[in-house]
């Protein structure tokens, strides 16, 4: 396995390596971790970048003094170990003030507080070098129908992203804005709960081009949706702004598997999306070591993320090189699918004078789908 390096684009959340292991059920088994020893260990590891909550750095309630102290502290660590800052987001979920959400709590107030937090973190984003701005709307939503109404909720989602548009613009700030779906958990019902919802709600905002999406692996599996797809169209629309990986088995709590493991298959073909697609962003793993482990467990599967990326990248290039998947390729009509259907000025005018095909013969064509897959099972099983 080639070792992964900088110009690999490989990222994490302080969150992850950071998570304490604190579920439903039961109490951390993990101390807090330092975030200055995250970025030492994730440097060591061949990481390039890093991401963070404002809470994540800085402490809920901490005075001025203590957040410039941590900051400053948090830039040297920066330096020190080459480490950049990728991304940023706001927690809006942890304090109970955002219990029935944030942007879009029935509270106005709430809405207006936290609109504020928000913008404070956007300030240090910026200061930080951080591209993208990450929007998880983790507690945007309800357990019961009438408790939220949706349209207006949406109203006030809108408007929030307006606002927010208008302050980065204003401000000068090179940021865009990437929102990441998920279907539930913390709430029962999320708002914009998968990549589709988030796309449509994008082209509503009074500046589209600064919104895009996140997409995490686990969250479009927990809709019982294929990961790949969210990504490939995302793309198509020119949307992919972050990605979150990690590993999910089927539609269950959200496991933020380490990624490579879970859905494997799935994670075959969302590399193949991203490779094949030309995304050049970071490679951000969003994902939580199981809890029995202790922090030298939370290395391992750190690693493991990006030696699990590498790997799937070698297998899907390989896959691609294959002269017998490019013949089974053009076998199943993949190369007649990018060729627009009508002739450039032919119109539904034109299409009329074509002559009828014969459909039994079309029907009977041959199509290579499981000869195809296989070839790329094979792969992925390393017998090729
Ligand atoms: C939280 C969530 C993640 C999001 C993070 C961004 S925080 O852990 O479950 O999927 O990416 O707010
Ligand atoms: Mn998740
Ligand atoms: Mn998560
Ligand atoms: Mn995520």
């Amino acid at each position: 396995i080639p070792s992964p390096t900088p110009a690999d684009k490989f990222s994490f959340g302080l969150w992850t390596v950071g998570w304490q292991a604190r579920d439903p059920f039961g109490d951390a088994t993990r101390a807090p971790m330092d975030p200055v020893y995250a970025l030492e260990r994730l440097a060591a590891i061949g990481a390039y970048g890093v991401n963070f909550h404002d809470d994540d750095l800085i402490p809920f309630g901490a005075d001025d003094a203590v957040r410039d102290g941590i900051i400053e502290r948090f830039k040297k660590g920066l330096a020190d170990t080459g480490l950049v800052v990728t991304t940023a987001t706001t927690n809006l979920f942890t304090h109970p003030v955002f219990k029935d959400g944030g942007l879009t709590s029935n509270s106005r107030d709430v809405r207006r507080y936290a609109l504020r937090k928000v913008m404070r973190n956007l300030d240090l984003a910026a200061e930080l070098g951080a591209k993208v701005y990450v929007m998880w709307g983790g507690r945007e939503g309800a357990e019961y129908g009438a408790a939220k109404d949706v349209p207006a909720a949406l109203d006030r989602y809108q408007e929030a992203f307006n606002v927010l548009g208008d302050y980065v613009v204003d401000r000068g700030y090179d940021l865009k804005f990437a929102i990441e779906p998920k279907p539930n958990e913390p709430r029962g019902d999320i708002l914009l709960p998968t990549v589709g919802h988030a796309l449509a709600f994008i082209e509503t905002l009074d500046r589209p081009e600064l919104v895009g999406v996140n997409p995490e692996i686990g969250h479009e599996e927990m809709a019982g949706l294929n990961a790949a797809a969210g990504y490939a169209q995302a793309l198509w629309q020119g949307k992919l702004f972050h990605i979150d990986l990690n590993g999910q088995n089927g539609p269950k709590y959200d496991q933020d598997l380490r990624f490579g493991a879970g859905n494997v298959r799935g994670a075959f073909w969302v590399v193949d999306t991203l490779v094949t697609g030309g995304y050049d962003g970071p490679v951000h793993f969003d994902y939580k070591p199981v809890r029995p482990e202790t922090d030298a467990g939370v290395w391992v599967s750190a690693k493991a993320c990006m030696d699990n990326y590498l790997i799937l990248r070698e297998k899907v290039k390989a896959f691609r090189a294959d002269p017998e998947v490019q013949a089974a390729l053009a076998e199943a009509g993949l190369p007649d699918l990018a060729v627009p259907t009508l002739e450039a000025e032919e119109g539904w005018r034109g299409l009329l004078e074509w002559e009828l095909p014969d459909v039994d013969a079309l029907a009977a064509r041959e199509v290579a789908m499981e000869k195809l897959d296989q070839l790329a099972l094979e792969h992925l099983y390393g017998v090729r």
